[in-house]
């Protein structure tokens, strides 16, 4: 069916696909969500969370106006009133404690949210806070970590250039049902088909027969927590047999002799019990990857959340140079974004690379990663007595109370605070300890660039999206909220005339990269003003734009207003060198941080498997925490079951539908089973995001059916000592009827 002439095209912010949408309106009602044919990226895809913005901008329960706490109970307030309530409170503690006694804590849409992204770094600048934690560190820093060791900067991430690969290995990831992950990738399932189709195969790794693992053409269980010792299996056969061919990259690469001396004792024979794959498979993967002409490996959360993070997730590109596979087409490529890439920014093939542990948390003393501190490390410092201690938090779309290992103490640890201020849209298990919550306007009142993903996406392009609905009177943009608690935390007041900050920030920054130009580059941005100037100086100068009159026909940002369901910017092309970003000005295949980790893997190759181990699981209709209160997605079959096979079920005297109750030491949950030979023998899966069950909450919908929380169960010490990262995956339980 034809699209009527007046949708609205609309970026969707809720994942990584970033599908284009078209939206029937009516007055400021949206009355229809479909994908947007015509779109140069997603032509039409959109999955069933795209409703969800239709939902979320009707949803009762979402904040439409700020609240304040008083006498213990939330009051609502004016815009002024909030921010005085700050101004009021927040100064005397920063005066008192210093710049670290502030803390900031980031959730996951900061990163699909463009004001949040481009002013956050703003705020965190005034601030000259340490202590600053988000999503990232129980997510990607992992990868972050490894690619920036490689290739020079925190999010130069190579991902499959699926549209002309071949051979597709996947570990730990489910782009079925997550539409993808560092890897921006919308209608995955048409592409995997298409990819099979014309004679490719897909190859997953996985403790569950995942939705992936379905389409693929072979599935293999993997231990928990072991695809390091699988992919240094892998890594060895490569050696061993002769099969390393660089290719092109042999002249750009450094480390090959420290890599092969660091796997020779890793023979797949003698890592096979460890990962649970057998030896003859891992020589088989190996050398089909080795002999495929296109092909590509790529892992997700699951090679990420887990105690090797940083190691698996280096291999994983190991395998993808050593195979030659690395930057070539159909393989793992880099993305070149059209703005904000770091590796498009400065002299192309070199740069300062990365560092880590520049400080150093305060109780635990976890190293400082791209800026942050594991955010497993927030709760200790706001619980733990002392000079340095965390006294007030600035928390924005974060929901770390059910999104963050052992939720109740930071619970109450942020019960102790003597201020916080949530930016979010709803009351929720973390907005609740808030004494101020400033909620932003809808998805739909916003304009939306997609910063990040930009990044990530495996065809280049630029999209724009202007915002569809009016938002209610007074309702300022995010970026102001953040750029107005920084003023306050400045000593510059709760007034302090926003624009004109922006205005100077930017001349200063105009007059410092680029001198007396600066002044001509900022008249010729005027009328624009916040996030949508960043973004049309980030396009002008970026590696296709205008150049101010330097390259006409460029990227603008009024051209991207002109096409509003985008501009294709082609497939990925071969970036090595010019991508690079490491001192040497090489891909750095063995950085000396990962070979020396590697002492931790010897030391766990013997261990046996416990009896059970849990790991989480994605759901098509939830989003991480708080995508549970949108009827349409709700609906339906409970589903925060915990998946067990039926011979543990049998063994442990567990039953379909029954409550089983899983414990981690002293911690202890208790969870609806479902049978399932989807699973790997001695493993449980249950999703994480749930326990909506907690006092002072307004989420009606999720309250109804609340679920468990997974990370109730977790231990907030457990982390990857490289990226700080928390261990969310082959976590040892116990498991009995309850
Ligand atoms: N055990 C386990 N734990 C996990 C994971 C796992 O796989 N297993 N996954 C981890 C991962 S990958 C992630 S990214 C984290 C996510 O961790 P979080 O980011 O803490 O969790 P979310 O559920 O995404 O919560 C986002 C918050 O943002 C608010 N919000 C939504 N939209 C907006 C908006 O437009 N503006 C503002 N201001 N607020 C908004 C929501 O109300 C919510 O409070 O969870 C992690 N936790
Ligand atoms: N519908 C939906 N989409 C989402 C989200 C959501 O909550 N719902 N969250 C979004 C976010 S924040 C993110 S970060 C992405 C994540 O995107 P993905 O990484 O694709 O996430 P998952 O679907 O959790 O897939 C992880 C897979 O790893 C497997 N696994 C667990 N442990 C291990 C292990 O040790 N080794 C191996 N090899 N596999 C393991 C799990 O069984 C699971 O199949 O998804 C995003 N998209
Ligand atoms: S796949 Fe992601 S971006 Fe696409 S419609 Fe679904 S939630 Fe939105
Ligand atoms: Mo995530």
């Amino acid at each position: 069916m034809p699209l009527p002439a007046d949708s609205v095209r609309r970026i969707c912010p809720f994942c990584e696909a970033c599908c284009g949408l078209a939206l029937e309106l009516e007055e400021n009602r949206v009355v229809r969500v479909r994908g947007d044919d015509a779109d140069v990226f997603s032509a039409g895809f959109l999955c069933p969370k795209a409703i969800g913005l239709k939902e979320l901008q009707h949803d009762p329960d979402r904040l439409r106006a700020p609240l304040i706490k008083r006498g213990g109970k939330f009051v609502e307030a004016s815009w002024d009133e909030a921010y005085a309530e700050i101004a009021r409170r927040l100064p005397p503690i920063i005066a008192e404690g210093g710049a670290d006694a502030l803390a900031t804590v980031l959730g996951n849409p900061v990163s699909h949210k463009m004001g949040l992204s481009l002013y956050f770094p703003r705020m965190a600048r005034a601030l000259g806070t340490r202590n600053m934690f988000s999503a990232s560190s129980v997510d990607q820093v992992p990868k972050m970590l490894s690619c920036g060791l490689m290739f020079g900067s925190w999010l130069s991430v190579p991902v499959p250039d699926i549209e002309r690969c071949d051979f597709l290995l996947i570990l730990g990831a489910n782009p079925m049902v997550s539409n993808g992950s560092l890897w921006t990738v919308p209608d995955f399932r048409g592409k995997a088909r298409a990819l099979r189709e014309r004679g490719g195969r897909i190859v997953v790794l996985d403790p569950r027969r995942s939705e992936t693992a379905e389409v693929a053409d072979a599935h293999h269980f993997i231990r928990p927590g072991a695809d390091v010792f699988l992919l240094l299996g892998m890594v060895h056969t490569l050696f061993d047999e002769g099969l390393v061919r660089l290719g092109r990259l042999g002249r750009h690469v450094n480390g090959l002799e420290q890599l092969e001396a660091a796997v020779r004792g890793y023979a797949p024979e003698r890592v096979a019990a460890r990962c649970g794959v057998g030896a003859g498979v891992m020589r088989a993967l190996a050398r089909e990857l080795a002999g495929a002409k296109r092909a590509a490996v790529y892992g997700r959360i699951g090679t990420c959340t887990q105690e090797f993070g940083t190691l698996a997730s280096w291999l994983i590109d190991a395998l993808n140079i050593l195979t030659g596979h690395l930057d070539e087409e159909g393989g793992a490529m880099f993305p070149k974004a059209p703005a904000f890439a770091a590796n498009t920014r400065g002299a192309p093939g070199t740069g300062r690379g990365v560092v880590t542990g520049r400080h150093r948390s305060r109780v635990s003393g976890a190293p400082e990663v791209s800026g942050e501190l594991p955010i497993t490390c927030l709760a200790e410092e706001i619980d733990t007595p002392g000079p340095g201690r965390i006294r007030a938090l600035i928390a924005i779309a974060s929901n770390p109370v059910l999104s963050a290992p052992n939720g109740a103490r930071l619970a109450a640890a942020l019960g102790q605070l003597d201020f916080m201020v949530s930016l979010d849209i709803y009351l929720n298990e973390t907005s609740r300890h808030a004494d101020v919550i400033l909620p932003g306007p809808s998805p739909l009142e916003d304009a939306h660039y997609d910063v990040t993903f930009a990044q990530f996406s495996h065809r280049n392009h630029a999209r724009y999206s202007a915002p569809v609905l009016a938002r209610a009177p007074g309702q300022p943009d995010e970026w102001e909220s953040v750029m107005r608690i920084a003023a306050i935390a400045q000593g510059l007041g709760a007034q302090a005339d926003i624009g004109a900050l922006d205005d100077a920030a930017l001349g200063d920054e105009l007059r410092r990269t680029m001198g007396a130009g600066g002044e001509s580059v900022y008249r010729a941005l005027a009328p624009l003003r916040g996030p949508e100037r960043l973004l049309d100086l980030a396009l002008r100068t970026g590696p296709y734009g205008d150049r101010f009159g330097a390259n006409p026909g460029g990227l603008t940002l009024a051209r991207l207003k002109a096409a509003p369901s985008g501009i294709d910017l082609g497939p990925m092309a071969p970036r090595i060198p010019e991508a690079l970003r490491t001192p040497s000005g090489k891909i750095e295949l063995a950085p000396q941080m990962l070979l020396d980790d590697l002492a931790r893997v010897a030391a766990q190759l013997a261990l046996p498997a416990p009896d059970m181990v849990i790991i989480g699981r994605r759901q098509l209709r939830s989003n991480n925490s708080w995508m549970h209160n949108l009827p349409a997605l709700a609906k339906g079959a409970y589903r925060c079951t915990a998946l067990v096979h039926p011979d543990d079920a049998a063994r442990l005297g567990l039953a379909e539908g029954a409550m089983a109750r899983i414990s981690n030491g002293a911690r202890s949950i208790e969870a609806q089973v479902a049978l399932s030979d989807q699973m790997m023998l001695g493993v449980v899966s249950l999703p994480h995001g749930w326990g909506h069950d907690l006092p002072g909450t307004r989420m009606g919908v999720a309250a109804e059916r609340p679920g468990v929380n997974l990370n109730a169960l977790l231990d907030e010490h457990l982390r990857d000592p490289l990226s700080g990262n928390a261990v969310l995956s082959g976590i040892a339980v116990q498991m009995a009827p309850a």
